[in-house]
């Protein structure tokens, strides 16, 4: 008796951006991310925007999945891998990892491309791009990134530099393993942790990357009071699930 061949590795990624009003970036961050090679799909969910995110999304070459109205990062991205498993192209080969990626990087997101090898050829299940520092700086105090590093480090021993960036390549047993994902801005410690506690790979591989920071006006504290909000609550949930306060 044979065993049967397992199935061939997937030589390919699906991008998937989460993206609200982006209608200013959005064109030439989808632009970017298809000139990346070894992404052969990218879905753009459009996660209830009021301006033309979508149709400047399908022109620029994504294709695009819709929220009718605004239900947060976690749940766009759940359906953008959703969209992906409905349109998974490799026949018969394993399914296609997934590069997520935000909508604000434009040009820059270009070079994500370095986090697409470790994945595909298996030597990491996750990788993470850490940023340089950005042209302007944020308007927060890092309340909320030393919040996440801690939490982070305490669950799993892992020491993140960039506990928060959200791009991303992840292999599908990974991604399966965050199922459901932490709810909100809490989706990548949510991830990260998940991933870790499953005894997987997990690499923060630095990345030229420029995005849209958020500032000191009340727009940006808004952005940090909500994802402190999710961060805390992914980790709660997480600590809770292994018995620990
Ligand atoms: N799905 C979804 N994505 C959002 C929402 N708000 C922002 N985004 C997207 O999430 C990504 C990161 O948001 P951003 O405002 O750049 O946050 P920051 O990078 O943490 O400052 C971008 O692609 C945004 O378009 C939202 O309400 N829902
Ligand atoms: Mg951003």
């Amino acid at each position: 008796m044979t065993t049967p061949d397992p199935a061939p590795a997937a030589t390919g990624v699906a991008a998937i951006v989460p993206a609200k009003d982006e209608a200013d970036r959005i064109a030439a961050t989808v632009a970017a991310v298809r000139a990346i090679p070894g992404v052969d799909l990218v879905v753009v969910v459009d996660d209830g925007s009021s301006d033309a995110t979508a149709e400047l999304a399908r022109e620029a070459g994504a294709e695009v999945a819709r929220h009718a109205r605004n239900r947060g990062k976690a749940a766009a991205m759940t359906t953008g891998a959703a969209y992906v498993a409905r349109h998974e192209g490799v026949e018969g080969g394993s399914p296609r990892p997934l590069l997520f990626v935000d909508g604000d990087l434009e040009a820059s997101a270009a070079n994500l491309g370095v986090l697409v090898p470790p994945v595909l050829e298996g030597r990491a299940d996750m990788t993470i791009a850490t940023l340089p520092p950005q042209k302007t700086a944020g308007g927060g105090r890092g309340f909320v990134v030393r919040l996440a590093r801690k939490g982070i480090e305490d669950l799993t021993g892992f020491s993140a530099v960039q506990p928060l960036s959200g791009m991303r390549c992840i292999s599908r047993p990974a991604f399966d393993a965050a199922t459901p994902l932490a709810r909100g801005w809490g989706v990548e410690v949510g991830l990260t942790v998940d991933v870790l506690l499953a005894g997987l790979r997990v690499e923060e591989v630095p990345c030229e990357l420029h995005h849209r920071v958020s500032g000191k006006d009340w727009r940006g504290q808004v952005h940090r009071a909500r994802q402190y909000r999710d961060v805390a609550l992914a980790l709660a949930r997480r600590r809770a699930r292994r018995g620990l306060r």
